[in-house]
């Protein structure tokens, strides 16, 4: 594909300036000069959308297949940059703002980074739409626009505090609101059935709630800037004609009021705290929500295009669900086209299961979404019924099929325990089921699928997750890449695969300790950012060990913490014990809710204020939780870390990401069995990564057997014993008490993520693998060939392999 040079765009700089000069009389009815950063940011990123849908309106209208991917959350982070590099006018437009006295970093930090995400999931989503305007094919997002993102996290003596995420407070450039492609959208009400002359009848669902679905567009725009494509948000709103009138005229403004914030509570926020009633009822809803409407559009345009054929539409329209959020996606289309279009119900059935494809992304039974079939059965009256039609069918031939055997009905139904099944729903619906590592695909064929695997093994596969290269090497780490690009050119930034090329360089000392260079230069970017935002230094002659991601017990940051310790103790033990300077980087988020996550960054922030306050340890380990975790500081980290964290429980992670992106970024791997850290471990090879501690198999015999007991563990390992004693015997107290939940969760939970189990291999492949650190052109050798080895990681390859096995794109 042939890089776009942006001459299209803009001619030159001195185009550039005035084109961006003339954005400010119209949007702001003012002069640049007397306008803010802020505000001058904001009219680029304008102008900059707007060029971008100059081409998406001829980029995609003759695709003969459109793929629509549904998930419920997008973290597309900052989007300049980004954007500017894809469209190919980054030095074009560096070089006229430096003309008009600015620059491109100063207006590019004016940049919100749009929180709606929890972490990978919502981030894969992001990278695939990249990956998908890069691959040319007409792909486009559906999700839902949040009023406000995901907390955002402060850190108060060591606690977590989440704080309102306001991102829109000085508006969201880059999006359009189109009013004209609003749908309405109906809760709850009563079906009503019609009878016709001749004897026949429909259904119609009256009454109830009418929400209006109003979509905010954004450009999505691919690399060298061939396709652009868009993803739609939803956003709730109520419709017109619900408005309270008289109670507002009789002054009852609160009760005139109700509807319109009990509407707009569907997308006010992201994924709402999953305790209570309420907070479900409103999930439900917003899954709903932008279901329905996303459907909605998509028949639209499609009826718009090729009538009322709907028989080939499949043939057109491919709907991916990205987990079981969607899940609705099936019984949805299958009303819209019956109640609406006309539609046979089998055959309603068939384009639905021929249209749509669904990604499991955890084996985590607490993410296994069931409703209680009462609760849903009154806000979606008329959807369940096509739910419970099709699994009654479901089930009569399937008791048919296996001679009255009900083992399979009990795994497989989608009704069950008055429970709605919404992983058994999206499998139903599904032509395609896939897992997001080989393990992790495998574990779904082998255990948590397994009788769905049984039945139709053919639609089982899996899809290797992958990350946009482009932004999380060529923009996050420019010291980086630069010394790549003037090694092999500009290719890998089309074809990740070209990284490849580095392996020339792995005995070039020269370009090895240039590697080194540029690492301290992004070392020395995240430091700075370290200490304008809470103040603390960082030394970039240290190694910076990094773990981030989301807080949860099987991601184990306990175990990472519990090694710190034992360094920290052996230090003060044992005066000749020297382990590798070291700086602990720690960040992520921990849901409202999640207790014992909170209580681990807590810890954090206590053994922070311990160990690195100890002169005795002489700077030798350094503790440093960067609060807030987002996809913006998340680019600074990885471009200057040199060793990746990855120790879940094998079995648990079902693929990780920031595996993927810390090792792009020349990170030595540490970690488990686990995910896709088996994928990186084959294309690094075994000297370029250090993996530890128990398999999946081996986790799965530990809690099978029953024979684990953390106490006997404790009771023969004083070492251990030791650590775990100073979560409760004041040693770790000061800034904020001690730690009797955490104790509790090892002792009298008995460890469930076998953080005990695995301690002591894990220092041992710690301590080995911080002493090669010395050997610094033998380490960047290393890193270098994992680098050279990564570009299978590229999201382009990902997405390539959804087009040929899953969507036949
Ligand atoms: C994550 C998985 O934990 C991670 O292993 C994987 O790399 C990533 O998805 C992308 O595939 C998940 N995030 C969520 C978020 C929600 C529910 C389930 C999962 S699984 C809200």
């Amino acid at each position: 594909m042939a890089v776009n040079n942006g001459q299209n765009i803009f001619t030159d700089k001195q185009d550039f300036e005035d084109q961006y000069r003339d954005k400010f009389i119209q949007i702001l009815g003012k002069y640049y000069g007397e306008c803010t950063d802020q505000e001058r940011y904001n009219v680029l990123a304008r102008l900059i959308a707007e060029k971008a849908r100059e081409i998406q309106s001829t980029s995609y209208i003759h695709a003969n297949k459109q793929v629509y991917y549904f998930s419920l959350e997008f973290l597309l982070g900052p989007l300049l940059e980004n954007y500017l590099l894809n469209l190919g006018i980054t030095d074009v437009v560096a070089a006229g703002l430096e003309e008009m006295g600015t620059s491109l970093q100063k207006l590019a930090a004016q940049e919100v980074d749009p929180g709606l995400g929890n972490g990978g999931l919502g981030r894969l989503a992001a990278c695939f739409l990249d990956s998908m305007a890069h691959e040319g094919m007409a792909g486009f997002g559906n999700g839902m626009r949040y009023r406000y993102g995901l907390f955002r996290q402060e850190i108060k003596d060591g606690r977590q505090v989440e704080c309102t995420d306001n991102w829109l407070a000085n508006g969201y450039p880059w999006e359009v609101r189109k009013d004209d492609s609003s749908v309405l959208v109906r809760f709850g009400g009563t079906v009503v059935r019609h009878e016709g002359e001749n004897g026949d009848f429909w259904f119609s669902q009256e009454g109830g709630q009418v929400v209006k679905a109003v979509p905010y567009d954004v450009p999505i725009v691919g690399y060298g800037a061939k396709t652009v494509n868009k993803l739609r948000l939803w956003s709730a709103e109520p419709a017109e004609e619900d408005f309270d009138l008289d109670a507002f005229n009789a002054g009852d403004y609160a009760r005139a009021n109700k509807f319109r914030s009990d509407v707009e509570a569907i997308s006010t926020i992201l994924y709402p705290n999953d305790s209570g009633e309420h907070g479900r009822i409103l999930r439900l809803k917003q899954e709903y929500l932008f279901v329905s409407a996303g459907l909605q559009s998509i028949l639209r345009a499609y009826k718009d295009k090729y009538g009322e054929d709907w028989d080939h539409f499949a043939d057109h329209v491919c709907i991916h669900t990205n987990d079981t959020h969607p899940a609705m996606c099936g019984p949805e289309l299958m009303r819209l086209l019956v109640d609406e279009h006309g539609v046979d119900f089998n055959e309603a059935f068939d384009i639905a299961r021929n249209a749509i494809s669904y990604t499991n992304h955890t084996v985590m039974p607490e993410a296994l979404e069931k409703w209680p079939i009462n609760t849903f059965r009154e806000l979606l009256p008329r959807l369940y019924m096509f739910i419970d039609e099709v699994d009654r069918r479901y089930k009569e031939q399937l008791l048919a099929d296996s001679n009255g055997n009900t083992d399979l009905l009990a795994s497989t139904a989608v009704l069950w325990d008055n429970t709605v099944r919404m992983a058994n729903l999206s499998i139903l619906f599904s032509h395609s089921v896939n897992g997001v590592s080989d393990l992790h695909t495998n574990i779904l064929k082998q255990s948590v699928l397994k009788d769905f695997y049984k039945l139709r093994p053919e639609i089982f596969n899996n899809k290797t997750n992958g990350i946009c290269h482009r932004r999380f090497l060529a923009q996050a780490n420019t010291a980086y890449a630069k010394l790549i690009t003037e090694a092999i050119g500009t290719g890998w930034l089309d074809d990740a695969n070209e990284l490849n090329k580095l392996s020339a360089f792995e005995n070039d000392v020269e370009f090895l300790d240039e590697m080194d260079a540029a690492k301290r230069e992004e070392k020395e970017r995240l430091a700075a950012y370290v200490k304008k935002t809470t103040g603390i230094e960082m030394d970039t002659n240290t190694i910076f060990d990094t773990q981030v991601k989301r807080f949860h017990a099987y991601k184990r940051q306990l175990l990472n913490i519990f090694k710190i310790l034992y360094l920290y103790n052996r230090m003060l033990d044992d005066q000749s014990y020297k382990p590798a300077p070291t700086t602990f980087i720690f960040s992520g988020k921990a849901a409202q809710s999640y207790t014992f996550a909170k209580e681990v960054i807590r810890l954090i922030h206590s053994v922070a204020d311990v160990v690195n306050n100890d002169e005795r340890i002489e700077g030798r380990l350094k503790v440093v939780f960067i609060p807030n975790f987002a996809v913006s500081n998340a680019q600074l980290i990885y471009a200057a870390s040199d060793i990746s964290e990855q120790i879940s429980v094998a079995g648990a992670e079902a693929s990780g990401t920031s595996n993927m992106k810390l090792m792009m970024n020349a990170a030595l791997t540490l970690g488990t069995y686990d995910g896709s850290n088996i994928e990186i471990s084959e294309l690094a090879g075994p000297e370029n990564i250090k993996i530890f501690g128990l398999r999946a198999d081996e986790v799965q015999q530990v809690y099978a057997s029953g024979t684990y007991f953390a106490q006997n563990l404790l009771n023969q390992n004083p070492t251990l014993a030791r650590i775990v004693n100073m979560l409760t015997d004041g040693s770790l107290a000061r800034l904020s008490g001690n730690f009797e939940s955490i104790h509790d969760y090892l002792l009298i939970n008995n460890d469930p993520d076998l953080v005990l189990i695995d301690f002591d291999a894990y220092v041992k492949a710690w301590e080995e693998l911080t002493q090669s650190y010395a050997d610094r052109r033998s380490w960047n050798a290393r890193a270098l060939h994992n680098t050279a080895n990564s570009g299978f990681f590229s999201a382009d390859r990902t997405i390539r392999e959804y087009m040929e096995d899953i969507w036949h794109v």
